[in-house]
């Protein structure tokens, strides 16, 4: 037991680990430890194939000036191996926002009637702020404008993206300055790879202030569009109650988990494991209905909108399918393990991938199109109940652990509920900061990483953070893991919460740790940071604020991009393990240090939650000093 103790915390997700021991059934955890010792050239970034003249690799013990066959120095070499991440995790976002982008726009047309407009109200706002004519116009009109208009973004030649217009006005003076605001989305992900090209810009500080600037071609723009659309086409969510951990999984129900991301398959399934004749045939099956559970950011949105339960978060796929009772998992893109289909074959489990995107050698695919978005999902449910008699009743071991949680806060009903009155307005949140009962506010995002304990990194750091009075705001993985812990219940706050927090939340019933959903939904933050700014008393810019970010356990390149766009919107950010740059002390430093100057937040590396928490912490201090704020209340 002691194995399984060191590579989680979670219980349900200890006893798969011990079930997969005792089958060897190979884990990530096991690839890991078999992958030792890991590439030190490329832990610290050192290593380039971008040529053939490579790949070179730069020793990191000389202090000789080595460089590589082209005579890219190591500062240039870790610059762009860092910002070619960046531009990955930036084009894994994005494109998931143009999927919805195309969705609506299908859908505007009546070309895809699994869909419709949601959030009219939404649809509206959007509308003004593209300049799109709303006045006599049908929704659907508007829409098709809308969508086309978005589209527009994503190819941008000339000008600004739409949606960075909506930061402090003195955050897009500074990106004007810089020449960091974003044009288009693809223009600035295509111009990371160019600059990269063997042969192109060699000063490491040029490359990576354009690793800022298409990092906010995501967060304000291919992110926030995922958002916004998303809550046009799926509604906007509300908070609701839901339950998560592997013990979602049903003995007696058939089980479908979707797994994955984008929410335009997922939606739909909510909506088709209701169908009469689903649960006809599930009944005929022998079963006593079916169960739908997600996985990872896919979960979260299913979940923010419509209560559907988590089975887990990034490392509890594998674990998932090792409980036996996994009738069907489907996919569609980002943080897919390939060794799903391994594991898969141990079992009865039928895996299948939906995206042209991405399928896998002796996979089902079963491709996904929008304008038959139904009957497809309704097709691999069949597929899934079909499967259910093929269970092996010896073989089905699921934990006992079901935990519950509320989910569904926005940047648009936070102040409401923090209001404790329906008032538009987010004074009761900057008065609770001003006078001190609230240190600050934390966003604690991200995944896991089996390099760091499963969900030790994310629940350490948010508990001492609301012991501090820090308000945190929690997205992706990172938010499945403190929902494991029972922390994002509204009960958390007595348990776990300082004393000025526990007020806040007593007073309006809210959990200490607030759920505002999936990864693209960090926009959310972005946009919630805007509005504390906007209500004023707390500065001008976001970096006057109280404010601090953290990646407890990342491990994927969209991390890298979100970890940008939050330092250059001026949120300091702690990472759990270091960024793949420690081979250049330039580099090193520009990002820890030097870019504070610059554009008022910086990174840190800490592996110590405890201790990462208390770096935000002090953080909140020298900012709550800066804008000479009463002392808190209670610490
Ligand atoms: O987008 S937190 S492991 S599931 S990358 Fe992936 Fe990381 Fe989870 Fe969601 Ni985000």
């Amino acid at each position: 037991m002691d194995k399984v103790k060191k590579r989680s915390v979670d219980r349900a997700s200890q006893y798969m680990l011990k079930r997969a021991e005792e089958e060897h059934i190979p884990t990530a955890w096991d690839r890991l430890e078999a992958m030792q010792p890991q590439c030190g050239f490329g832990q610290l970034g050192l290593c380039c194939r971008n040529c053939n003249m490579g790949p070179c690799r730069i020793d990191p013990f000389t202090e000789e000036e080595q460089t590589g066959v082209c005579g890219a120095s190591r500062d240039t070499i870790v610059a762009r191996n860092f910002i070619r991440m960046i531009a990955a995790g930036a084009a894994a976002h994005s494109d998931h926002g143009r999927d919805i982008t195309h969705a609506l726009w299908l859908a505007a047309q009546g070309k895809a009637d699994a869909y419709g407009i949601k959030d009219e109200e939404k649809l509206e706002a959007l509308a003004c702020e593209y300049e799109v004519k709303v006045d006599g116009r049908s929704k659907e009109e508007i829409a098709e404008e809308l969508a086309e208009k978005i589209f527009a973004d994503f190819g941008r030649q000339h000008g600004e993206l739409r949606m960075p217009l909506r930061a402090p006005e003195k955050r897009i003076k500074l990106w004007r300055e810089l020449g960091i605001m974003p044009r288009g989305v693809d223009r600035e992900i295509v111009e990371a790879m160019h600059r990269t090209h063997i042969g192109v810009d060699t000063d490491y500080k040029n490359v990576l202030m354009h690793g800022f600037r298409t990092a906010l071609s995501d967060g304000w723009g291919g992110s926030m569009i995922a958002t916004e659309l998303s809550d046009i086409l799926f509604k906007t969510p509300r908070p609701i109650p839901a339950r998560v951990n592997l013990g979602t999984l049903s003995p007696e129900e058939v089980n479908v988990v979707v797994h994955g991301h984008e929410p335009t398959l997922s939606d739909v399934v909510v909506d088709a494991v209701r169908d009469p004749e689903i649960v006809e045939l599930a009944r005929e099956k022998g079963a006593k209905g079916v169960n739908l559970v997600g996985m990872c950011c896919t979960a979260n949105e299913i979940l923010m909108r419509h209560g559907i339960p988590v089975a887990g978060n990034f490392l509890q796929q594998e674990l998932a399918i090792l409980t036996g009772a996994v009738d069907l998992m489907m996919v569609d893109v980002q943080c897919i393990m390939p060794a799903l289909s391994s594991v898969a074959s141990s079992f009865h489990t039928k895996l299948v991938t939906t995206s042209p995107k991405n399928k896998a050698p002796g996979v089902t695919h079963i491709e996904f199109r929008e304008e038959e978005a139904y009957e497809i999902a309704k097709k691999i449910i069949k597929m899934a109940i079909e499967n259910f008699p093929n269970r092996n009743g010896n073989e089905i071991r699921i934990p006992d652990e079901n935990q519950e949680l509320v989910a569904g806060f926005t940047a648009e009903n936070i102040y409401n509920f923090l209001g404790g009155t329906y008032r538009a307005t987010y004074r009761p949140l900057n008065d609770a900061i001003v006078q001190g009962r609230l240190r600050g506010l934390a966003g604690v995002v991200g995944c896991n990483n089996p390099k760091i304990k499963h969900n030790f990194g994310h629940i350490e750091m948010a508990k001492e953070l609301i012991k501090n009075d820090v308000l945190v705001v929690v997205t992706g993985c990172s938010a499945i893991a403190d929902a494991e812990a029972g922390l994002l219940t509204p009960e958390a706050a007595f348990k776990y919460a300082g004393k000025g927090l526990q007020e806040v939340c007593e007073a309006v019933g809210i959990p200490p740790i607030l759920h505002v959903g999936s990864c693209v939904d960090n926009s959310r933050i972005l946009i919630a940071l805007t509005n504390v700014v906007n209500e004023g008393g707390l500065g001008e810019d976001i970096s006057d604020l109280p404010v601090a970010g953290a990646a407890p356990e990342w491990m994927s390149e969209k991390a890298v991009s979100i970890g940008c766009y939050f330092v250059a919107s001026g949120v300091f950010t702690v990472l759990g393990s270091p960024f793949p740059i420690l081979g250049s002390k330039n580099v090193t430093s520009f990002l820890c240090d030097e870019v504070e100057d610059i554009l008022g937040a910086k990174f840190a590396f800490e592996a110590d939650p405890v201790k990462a928490a208390h770096l935000m912490i002090e953080h909140m201090d020298r900012k709550r000093k800066a804008l000479k704020l009463k002392p808190l209340m209670y610490q």
